[in-house]
């Protein structure tokens, strides 16, 4: 079994839309290990999202990312990570199709929902970037 990290963004918390996608994690026949409401420091953003750090967009993504509250997860399911971003749907929410995630939530390649790990090895890192072992369900 595979567990994957998942991010509910700013956007989503701020338009009251944390509980819906919840429900759809659930829907879709995920496990919650972990879940948690916290805001992210621009630190903690900037660590995070590292690999994108020489990207134009790398200062926007963190004021974006450190803008209000987020619910970080970390969910397991077979094939956790595939699954998970099939649910979000492509990048750019104006590409999403409807009825996924970022189709149905988010507003643009930046304002798009949710994150979610892009593979196995990385979804361990970003799950013990925000969970201690002891919170792990
Ligand atoms: P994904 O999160 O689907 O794996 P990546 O890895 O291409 O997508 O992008 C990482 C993050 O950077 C995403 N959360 C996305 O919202 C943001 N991002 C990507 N491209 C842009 C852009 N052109 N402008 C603003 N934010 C972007």
């Amino acid at each position: 079994m595979e567990t994957t990290f998942a991010i509910i963004k700013p956007d989503a918390v701020r338009a009251g839309n944390a509980g819906h996608i919840i429900q759809r994690v659930i829907d879709a026949g995920f496990r919650v290990r972990g879940l948690r409401l916290t805001e992210l420091t621009r630190k903690q953003a900037e660590g995070f999202y590292a690999v994108h750090k020489e990207r134009g967009f790398f200062g926007e993504l963190c004021d974006f990312m450190t803008s209000g509250p987020v619910v970080v997860m970390a969910l397991e399911k077979e094939n956790a990570v595939k699954a998970w971003r099939d649910l979000m749907g492509p990048t750019n929410s104006k590409e999403a199709p409807k009825g996924t995630i970022r189709g149905d939530f988010g507003t643009d390649v930046g304002e798009n929902a949710s994150h979610g790990s892009d593979s196995a090895e990385n979804a361990a890192i970003e799950v013990a970037y925000f969970f201690a072992a002891s919170e792990l369900l």
